[in-house]
């Protein structure tokens, strides 16, 4: 066991923060300062720090668990996988291989993601599998790839941040969220840059904003395309930029042109005045940025939403400019590689697509299967969800806790009681892992090496620091294990490797030439550099190169060959990747790309597209029965469904539970006072909380924080209703009915 300090990076969320780990007297790991990493130089947020707590025997599981007798109880491993494997193999058998069903996360570091897609793909053979990524980002992901032709959170470092002339922060309360990435906003102001929020609460993000626009919960569409019409009106338009570098300018400007201000101002509750002065702040500056997070994303019409907002970068030449862009705060901790890979239903490693010929023929050969028998598009999440115990009769699951994440968790914490077998890897007994058949105990960040991709897309090296206690192993050897039994004669273990470094060494190959390609980057460069930034191919003659060369497949092939482009010619200084090296000479490794977009789009004519959009309502509009909006979201000392994190003592008094936040006005006509417990009930269920009164909420409105079960839980009165493209729910909006409650 290592017993100096080492390097790694926190388990939680999307900034990966850098931190140093020393063993502690216990067994465990002390987190200190790592002022060496650039993204948090040394800064914490409270989750951080206390993130070795979940390490300690008592909070996380120690033994796999059977049930029995209706009972979960401790097995030894053997007994355990061969369950697992013998209930899915008795799916397949009586159902088929569709019938299997598997659901990963964006926790999952990169090497997990990716044999969790091979692992369904070509060991249970089934199309079924999608991801809790689905929830978070995938919004965003696709108005990136509509527009620009490539997603990547952001397309640039935070550093650019403080650098430039102004933020729009849509929907981000990164105070609590991210509170380490608040020091790049405060350097912008510092600097005289401005910052604007748009976030129906006055949250501890908006109180740093120059201006706050409060918008009604669903009708930032509406928002961002009146501030384009005001953009248009008056004459703020970079004509040359529309001109040189988009295409589809002409609709985009019809479709803005029909959102008058006060049409607006009437959709929205943001005056005309507010409207004027973001777009006077936005447009001014030489540079500006939009950022989005789930406020705009997790809507049923998110993808048009971010477009709209993206529309307006386009408009204003504000992309793929030198401090300037467009960007997206992704949210778990590797939100952004755990996308990539192949857990998510229509995708292959290296952001391939599964319908793309060229790419399932490159996957196939890395994987040694004929492309033929890789399945095609499954279902996403809600949808796989929303089908288990029907079409889908078991299911593996890896890093989620849909019985406290999913939107109308009610109904699917049914679905999933009634699946005929379910088998979950976790840390701790979350919800979902205790309603299971099996549940495997695996190794967490601080006892297992892997990489994970940030917000900026920077791949980053987790180290193990400390050895895992006996009893818990990692989800690489369960894969491994279950391959071997349900793989029979086929030994398709060989496949899945229980050593991280041989999974990224795969994943390489697999990724290269596609757009995001990672076949340039390897372990010992994570070590010695503070992470890489993806695309970074490999460099024919470069010491890592060998047996990753993208082999000619994609470009001319099939494969969009536009997606092969952004290379170190898109990071201003990064020099050209050279051309095949001299004998004698070791060609320089390809830079990474910290900077996307500078020169062209990753579309085939390399132009950005504006998309057409129009404003339409939220999918549940208030009624007479239904007359408040509800919105959801994160408080700081809390992670998503609290699994983690509701097992640690500081977190859980800084936050004990559930709340409802209401305006005063709505709260005097419950006749409810602060702490009084009131009722939130909307067409799918009902939940109770303590009332926390403030005036920095629309009187319209009422958020619910989402990280906890049982009564006070969000997501029971959440409605699923789907984006048509990214298949995200509608999280952020729906119509209920607030009571007080008799004590
Ligand atoms: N403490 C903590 N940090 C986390 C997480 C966590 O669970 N806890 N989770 C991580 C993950 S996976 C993610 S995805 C990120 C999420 O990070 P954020 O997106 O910052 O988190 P949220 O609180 O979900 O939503 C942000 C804001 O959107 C606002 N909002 C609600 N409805 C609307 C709307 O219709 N329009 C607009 N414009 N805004 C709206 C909410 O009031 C909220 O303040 O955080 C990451 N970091
Ligand atoms: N109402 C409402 N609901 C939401 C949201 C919202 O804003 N509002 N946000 C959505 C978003 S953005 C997200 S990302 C989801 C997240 O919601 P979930 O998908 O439930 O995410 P977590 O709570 O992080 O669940 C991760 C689980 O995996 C376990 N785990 C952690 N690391 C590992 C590992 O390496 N291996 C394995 N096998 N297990 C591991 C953890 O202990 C935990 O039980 O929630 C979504 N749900
Ligand atoms: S901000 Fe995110 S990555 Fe940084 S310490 Fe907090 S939870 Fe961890
Ligand atoms: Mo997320």
């Amino acid at each position: 066991m290592p017993n100096s300090v080492t390097p790694t990076h926190c388990p939680y969320c999307a900034l990966q923060c850098g931190m140093n780990l020393t063993p502690s007297q216990d067994g465990g790991v002390t987190v200190v300062e790592r002022p060496d990493f650039p993204v948090n130089k040394g800064a914490l947020c409270g989750k951080g720090r206390t993130a070795p707590a979940v390490l300690a025997a008592g909070v996380r599981l120690s033994s796999p668990l059977v049930r029995s007798g209706g009972a979960l109880v401790p097995a030894t491993w053997e007994e355990a996988l061969d369950r697992v494997a013998e209930g899915l193999a008795r799916t397949r058998t009586e159902h088929g291989p569709d019938a299997c069903g598997v659901f990963g996360g964006g926790g999952l570091t990169n090497e997990k993601a990716y044999s969790l897609g091979k692992f369904a793909r070509i060991v249970l053979g089934t199309s079924q599998i999608d991801y809790n990524g689905r929830f978070c980002m995938s919004s965003a992901a696709a108005a990136g790839m509509k527009a620009f032709g490539l997603d990547r959170g952001l397309p640039f470092p935070l550093e650019d941040i403080p650098k430039t002339g102004c933020v729009i922060l849509v929907g981000s309360n990164l105070a609590e969220t991210m509170p380490p990435s608040l020091r790049y906003f405060n350097e912008l102001k510092e600097n005289g840059g401005t910052l604007i929020v748009v976030d129906p609460r006055r949250t501890k993000t908006a109180e740093q904003a120059d201006l706050h626009l409060m918008p009604r919960p669903g009708t930032d569409l509406a928002l961002a395309l009146g501030l384009l019409h005001l953009v248009v009106a008056e004459g703020r338009v970079d004509e040359e930029y529309v001109q040189e570098r988009t295409a589809g300018w002409e609709d985009a400007r019809a479709a803005a042109m029909a959102h008058w201000p006060e049409y607006v101002e009437r959709i929205t509750g943001v005056s005309v005045p507010e409207l004027r002065e973001a777009v006077r702040l936005f447009c001014e500056p030489e540079h500006a940025m939009v950022l989005t997070a789930r406020g705009p994303e997790q809507q049923a019409k998110g993808t048009d939403t971010v477009g709209a907002w993206i529309n307006l970068c386009l408009a204003t030449g504000r992309a793929g400019q030198p401090l300037s862009g467009y960007g997206c705060l992704t949210g778990q901790g590797n939100g952004q590689g755990g996308r990539e890979h192949g857990q998510k239903a229509d995708q292959l490693p290296g952001y391939r697509k599964l319908d793309d010929p060229a790419a399932r023929r490159h996957v196939a050969e890395v994987w040694g299967v004929d492309p033929d028998s890789l399945p095609g598009p499954g279902r996403s999440a809600y949808e796989l969800l929303d089908a288990l115990g029907t079409d889908i009769r078991s299911l593996l699951l890896m890093g989620s806790n849909p019985v406290v994440s999913a939107p109308r968790a009610a109904h699917i914490e049914d679905r999933i009681k009634s699946l005929d077998f379910l088998a979950v890897c976790d840390v701790v007994l979350s919800e979902t892992a205790a309603l299971a058949d099996v549940v495997l105990p695996v190794t967490q960040w601080a006892e297992e090496t892997g990489t994970t991709t940030n917000l900026e897309g920077r791949v980053l090296l987790r180290r193990r620091a400390i050895t895992p206690p006996d009893g818990v192993r990692s989800d690489l050897e369960v894969m491994h294990e279950l391959a071997a039994r349900l793989g029979g004669e086929r030994g398709l273990e060989k496949g899945f490797p229980t050593d991280p470094e041989e999974v990224f060494e795969e994943l390489r190959r697999a990724s290269a030439g596609g757009a995001a390609d990672y076949s340039g980057i390897t372990y010992r460069r994570l070590a010695e550099e503070n992470g890489v930034f993806w695309p970074c191919p490999a460099v024919p003659g470069a010491g890592d190169a060998e047996g990753v060369e993208a082999s000619g497949e994609s470009a001319g092939d099939g494969e969009d060959a536009s997606l092969d482009t952004p290379d170190a010619s898109d990071a201003p200084d990064a020099p050209d990747a050279p051309d095949a090296p001299d004998a004698e000479t070791i060609a320089p490794a390809h830079p990474g790309t910290p900077r996307l977009f500078l020169d062209r789009f990753a579309t085939p004519d390399g132009r950005a597209r504006f998309v057409p959009v129009s404003y339409r309502a939220i999918a549940e509009e208030p009624d007479d029965e239904y007359p408040v909006l509800l919105t959801t979201g994160r408080v700081v000392a809390q992670y998503q469904s609290g699994a983690q994190t509701r097992r640690v003592d500081e977190l859980n008094s800084a936050a004990p539970g559930p709340f409802v936040e209401l305006h005063p006005r709505l709260a005097a006509r419950l006749g409810a006072a602060e702490g009084d417990p009131v009722a939130v009930v909307s067409r799918r269920g009902r939940a109770v909380a303590p009332a926390r009164i403030t005036t920095g909420i629309r009187p319209d409105t009422v958020f619910m924080p989402f990280h906890w079960p049982g009564e006070g839980r969000a997501n029971t009165l959440t409605n699923p209703a789907l984006d048509p493209t990214s298949r995200m729910p509608e999280f952020k909006a729906c119509a209920v009915r607030v009571e007080a409650v008799k004590p």
